[in-house]
């Protein structure tokens, strides 16, 4: 994992948008909470966030409506406690938690990651999450546990949109046990020094940093460990379009339009999109000998 260097300072840009944070009402032990700069590979920009409001009102969450700048009215809807998650499948120690027993337990931390939508905007976000893995471990995977699935919540009388059968709901997404134990694949029930916003999928979502936004998904209810690969929302709904890795590859141009640039929300111009969306150091060796243009 790429740490702050202590060597370095905090660049000037970091340091005004904490002050911006904490202008937009955060409290001051919240943005001291915050990473001083953000972990960037060498030779790279340090990363700024999104000011929290184009975070939360901005939003891809099909079960409540695919108008993004409108699911945040609609999620407010959403009833967020009580609340379980169960983990369950090829594990010795099954168990359903509680939310709240769950974040207790597995303390979450801060976590600046950057993340990248298939419609090619992007956007930094300071994440508090439990690593993926410290529940898991918990669990005990036995050996026939070779993927996690996930699965979100079903309740189309809060989540209207589920009321249309624009995906086979409930949502479910997957992930190679490998990516699932990775320190980056965080469980995320906090951003911005608060609870999780319902738009950005309290109280508990998936952050996959390397891949495409999709992969990370909203409103966990279930965690099952599986031996086969799990079909997917995407992947079933346009096999072509969404393959099951949808790991962020500028190489790759989704059927309808290239993936080599991307605009950071709240930015006039594009970035380049860069392979694993920038965390290669950390990633890559997770598909060596794999060709990444058949597993997409
Ligand atoms: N349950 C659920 N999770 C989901 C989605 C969804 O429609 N439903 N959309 C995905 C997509 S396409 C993206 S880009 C990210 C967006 O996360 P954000 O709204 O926090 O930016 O959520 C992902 N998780
Ligand atoms: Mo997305």
């Amino acid at each position: 994992m790429s740490a702050p260097r202590p060597s370095e300072t905090t660049p000037e840009r970091v340091w005004r948008a904490r002050r911006e944070l904490l202008g937009a009402g955060l409290g001051l032990a919240a943005a001291a909470a915050l990473p001083a700069r953000a972990a960037a590979p060498a030779g790279e920009a340090p990363l700024v966030p999104n000011p929290p409001e184009q975070v939360s009102r901005h939003n891809n969450y099909y079960e409540f409506t695919t108008a993004k700048d409108v699911v945040w009215q609609l999620a407010e809807e959403l009833r967020l406690r009580p609340w379980t998650v169960s983990v369950d499948g090829a594990v010795e120690r099954p168990r359903t938690w509680d939310i709240d027993e769950l974040t207790r337990r597995f303390a979450p931390e801060d976590r600046l990651y950057r993340l990248r939508c298939v419609e090619g905007w992007a956007m930094v976000v300071p994440w508090q999450g439990l690593p993926l893995a410290a529940l898991l471990a918990q669990a005990q995977p036995t050996s026939k546990a070779k993927y996690v699935e996930f699965v979100a919540l079903h309740r189309p009388s809060e989540m209207i949109g589920q009321r249309q059968p624009v995906l086979d709901w409930p949502y479910r997404e997957a992930l190679r046990i490998d990516e699932a134990m990775h320190p980056l694949t965080l469980l995320v029930s906090g951003a911005y020094g608060r609870a999780l916003p319902a738009a950005n999928g309290a109280p508990l979502r998936l952050a996959v940093p390397w891949k495409y936004g999709f992969k990370s998904i909203k409103a966990i209810t279930r965690i099952r460990l599986v031996e086969h690969p799990p079909l997917t929302s995407w992947s079933k709904a346009a096999p072509s379009e969404y393959g099951f890795y949808a790991n962020v590859n500028p190489e790759v141009a989704h059927p309808r339009w290239s993936q080599r640039r991307e605009l950071r929300l709240g930015e006039l111009s594009k970035r380049p999109t860069l392979p694993f969306n920038g965390y290669a150091a950390e990633v890559a060796s997770l598909y060596s000998g794999m060709d990444l243009s058949v597993h997409f």
